[in-house]
């Protein structure tokens, strides 16, 4: 197939876009760039040093004799996404790139503003330049668990049966998203499923889970192949973040009593479940959604897990909740779909988590103990952790500057 693969610099597109090319796929790569710019915004960087994208594609060429296409630009400039596609032809464009992180969206108005229209815009000229160049392109599209909150119900893959006053229809899932990232998904779907209504286009929306590891079998290839790695209390997850804490000595950052509970999966299950979902397209005009994770765990469960599994001492500290979210509730979330489809997952367990200590290890006199600490409260409508900042928007250059010692943890 041909492959188009959005934010195909990024911590999961770039692991994807070499999976699929290995899989013998035709692959091209877009991005714009934007996540690079988000480490220099905030002072930060990946601990995971990570090359170039032209010295990356290079090195795939020379490692494995497969060519990936290259398009350097930014989703919100129609223009661009047409040109794209009339040049690339894809039969599915897997699209993972918006920003990601839910502490990002929630700095202020500014970045909460920002986040959401490169999210939501990106997607409408994506879901435009499909419909005008050709329906059939199957968009395989990156949503987030995170779309449906923690209700007190069992969770659906997208769709619920309701009964109301004697009447039945199968209509979307609630959704009660945390942050205006997680919002940005929400509209998005929304989006997605009304121009499958209209134009008849083909879509499926992945609400993966909170991903964790940082190795696939291609980027070990070579060092200039290695994803990058976040730890950093804005853009690192938790699992990635509580392993780079034990290996510096830095108390496990649990947020309040750790009973929130989140769906998630290893790296390498995320370039699987992309792949079948490209090899088994949806039908034309049919809008649907895969629950991509392989297992749930609370934040205080993996606290524990990596506290077993690191050799020295590790403390966990309680953090005072940075975040509006509840600490403690029901979870429990259909996942059957992509497994339906012969998904083989790797669980999570002791020797996962020794590989991405081992991965900590061996740079960690990358690591910047200023940056581990949560610094965006979601109660604040302005966090202290910029002053004059301004998030990065098409052509210009991020502005903010970190200021270390404000720390409201
Ligand atoms: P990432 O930030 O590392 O990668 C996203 C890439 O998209 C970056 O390289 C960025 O430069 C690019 N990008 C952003 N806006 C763009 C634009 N307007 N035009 C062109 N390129 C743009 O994020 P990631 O962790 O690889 O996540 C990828 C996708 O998967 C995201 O949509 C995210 O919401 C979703 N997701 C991630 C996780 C996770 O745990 N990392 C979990 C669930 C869902
Ligand atoms: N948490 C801690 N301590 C930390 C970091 C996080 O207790 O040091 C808690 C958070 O409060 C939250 C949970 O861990 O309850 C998960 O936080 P996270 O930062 O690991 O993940 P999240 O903000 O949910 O976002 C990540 C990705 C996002 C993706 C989402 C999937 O950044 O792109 O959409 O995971 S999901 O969680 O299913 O919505």
């Amino acid at each position: 197939m041909r492959i188009l693969v959005l934010g195909g610099d990024g911590y999961l597109g770039w692991p994807t876009a070499l999976h699929l090319s290995r899989a013998g796929h035709e692959v091209g790569v877009v991005d714009n760039f934007a996540r690079r710019q988000y480490d220099y915004e905030m002072g930060v960087d990946s601990l995971v040093p990570v090359c170039q994208l032209q010295q990356r594609v290079r090195v795939w060429e020379e490692v494995s004799g497969l060519r990936l296409a290259t398009f350097v630009g930014d989703l919100t400039d129609a223009t661009f996404v047409s040109r794209v596609l009339r040049e690339f032809r894809p039969d599915s464009v897997v699209h993972f790139a918006e920003q990601r992180s839910a502490p990002y969206s929630m700095i202020d108005r500014q970045h909460a503003v920002y986040t959401q229209v490169n999210n939501v815009v990106g997607t409408l000229n994506l879901l435009y330049a499909i419909a005008e160049i050709d329906p059939t392109i199957h968009l395989v599209k990156l949503g987030t668990m995170g779309e449906y909150g923690t209700p007190n119900i069992d969770i659906e893959e997208g769709f619920i049966e309701i009964t109301h006053r004697g009447r039945t229809d199968v209509l979307p899932y609630p959704k009660q998203p945390g942050s205006f990232y997680h919002l940005s998904k929400v509209h998005d779907s929304h989006n997605i499923m009304f121009a499958c209504r209209i134009w008849g286009l083909r879509s499926t929306d992945l609400n993966q889970g909170i991903v964790y590891g940082q190795e696939t079998p291609e980027t070990v290839l070579h060092p200039d192949l290695a994803t990058r790695f976040d730890y950093d209390g804005v853009f690192g997850t938790v699992l990635n973040r509580f392993c780079v804490q034990a290996v510096v000595g830095h108390p496990l950052t649990v947020y309040g009593s750790g009973g929130q509970t989140r769906g998630m999966l290893d790296i390498r299950d995320t370039l699987a479940c992309v792949e079948l979902a490209c090899t088994n397209p949806a039908e034309p005009g049919e809008y649907r959604v895969f629950n991509q994770f392989t297992e749930s765990f609370s934040v205080g469960q993996l606290a524990e897990m990596v506290v077993d599994a690191f050799p020295g001492r590790v403390e966990v500290e309680h953090l005072e909740p940075p975040r509006v979210e509840k600490q403690e509730h029901y979870y429990r979330a259909a996942h059957t779909k992509l497994l339906d489809l012969g998904l083989v997952p790797h669980l999570l367990n002791q020797s996962t988590i020794a590989s991405l200590l081992a991965v900590a290890d061996r740079h960690r006199d990358r690591v910047d103990p200023a940056a581990i600490a949560p610094t965006v409260q979601w109660r604040s409508t302005a966090s202290t952790l910029f002053t004059a900042g301004s998030p990065v928007s098409a052509g210009s250059r991020p502005t903010g500057t970190r200021e270390a010692e404000t720390s409201e943890a």
